[in-house]
């Protein structure tokens, strides 16, 4: 589909009937207990495997990869101004989402057809359609986008042209390289099999709200992201040429940062405050914000910015 190409986004179109294998292939995962009991209820089991009430009739599949960047943010803790990274695909998801349904309503409502999401497992989707494959650290990789993508699916009406379905694919270049591995410090990606150990991942634990106590054994040391964990992504040589591509976030005073610290309700923090937090997206996070900053700001010595920066 040439205008989404143009606008930098991939696509890939397979048959509704692939349905069946996306759900097959992960109840089979949970029935030979390899997924974490917790994470399973909590992640794993929204996915419908059924076209929705609004169209009945899909005979497509579609899921298309949405550039998409890091954000830094700018924080104020004892006179120093710390920046702080969101990974892509957290901030200004529904935008992006909406934007892939957009792109594809103009090509195909002219034609007559429909689109509507769907939830399902989107990376197997996107690895079996052809259009991504996946990093040992579980990540799906997309030729020209590296890992920078969020993923969007949906059901369609179109009649599939072509339906390449392939087996889980991983891409060549982790055949001879272990960085993620060595570099992810939990031991959630690991020899031992492929599947992540999505339990001891570090974003499993710091989406939750800020009073859900961390694990033990997570050290404090090992965050490095306002939310989620950037760490096999970084270091993955597939990634070196998107690496720079950082959007400049908003910057928040000593004031500011205090108060998101303490957690304040976002009906009780200043005006600019609000507006900060609202542009920026970051009103979704707030939950998860208060102990991630803490964290972060009186942890270990951390990278500061001068005013020329
Ligand atoms: C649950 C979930 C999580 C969980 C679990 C992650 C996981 N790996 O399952 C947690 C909260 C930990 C998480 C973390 C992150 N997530 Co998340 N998450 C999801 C969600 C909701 C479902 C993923 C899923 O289906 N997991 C179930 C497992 C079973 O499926 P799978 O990961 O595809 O695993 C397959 C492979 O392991 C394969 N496999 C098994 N053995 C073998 C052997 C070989 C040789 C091969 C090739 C394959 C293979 O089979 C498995 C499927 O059966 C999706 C959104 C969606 N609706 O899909 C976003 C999603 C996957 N997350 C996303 C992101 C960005 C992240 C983070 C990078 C965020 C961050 N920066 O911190 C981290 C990455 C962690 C990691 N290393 O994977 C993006 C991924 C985009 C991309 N480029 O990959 C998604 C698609 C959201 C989106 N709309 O874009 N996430
Ligand atoms: S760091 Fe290496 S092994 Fe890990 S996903 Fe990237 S290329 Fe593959
Ligand atoms: S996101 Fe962080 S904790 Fe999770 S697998 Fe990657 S490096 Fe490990």
């Amino acid at each position: 589909m040439q205008p989404l190409e143009q606008r930098g986004y991939r696509e890939r179109v397979v048959s509704v009937h692939r349905l069946h294998d996306l759900q097959e292939e992960i109840e089979t995962r949970h029935r030979e207990g390899l997924l974490e009991e917790t994470f399973f209820r909590k992640w794993l089991t929204g996915f419908v495997f059924s076209p929705p009430e609004s169209l009945p009739e899909a005979r497509s599949l579609i899921v298309v990869a949405v550039p998409d960047t890091q954000i830094r943010f700018t924080f104020t803790w004892n006179g120093k101004r710390i920046p702080l990274i969101v990974p892509p695909t957290y901030l200004h998801w529904q935008r992006t989402d909406q934007r892939a349904e957009d792109a594809l309503v103009e090509i195909l409502e002219p034609a007559g057809y429909r689109v509507t999401r769907a939830v399902l497992p989107k990376k197997l989707l996107a690895v079996r359609s052809g259009l991504a494959a996946y990093g040992k650290n579980n990540v799906t990789y997309v030729p020209g986008l590296g890992s920078f993508h969020r993923l969007v699916a949906f059901y369609s009406d179109l009649p599939p042209q072509q339906d390449d379905w392939r087996e889980p694919k991983m891409m060549e270049r982790c055949e001879k390289c272990v960085a993620c591995l060595r570099h992810c410090p939990t031991g959630a990606i690991t020899s031992e099999r492929f599947l992540l150990r999505a339990e001891r991942c570090i974003t499993f634990h710091n989406e939750q709200p800020s009073d859900v106590p961390f694990p033990a054994w997570l050290d404090a040391s090992w965050h490095n992201c306002l939310v989620g964990c950037f760490h096999c992504q970084s270091i993955c040589p597939e990634n070196r040429d998107f690496l720079d591509w950082v959007e400049e976030g908003a910057e928040f005073s000593s004031e500011e940062t205090i108060l998101l610290v303490e957690g304040v309700p976002l009906d009780q923090l200043p005006a600019e405050a609000i507006r900060k937090l609202e542009q920026s997206d970051l009103v979704g996070l707030l939950d998860s914000l208060p102990r991630n900053l803490k964290l972060l700001l009186e942890g270990p010595e951390r990278e500061t910015l001068t005013e020329s920066d």
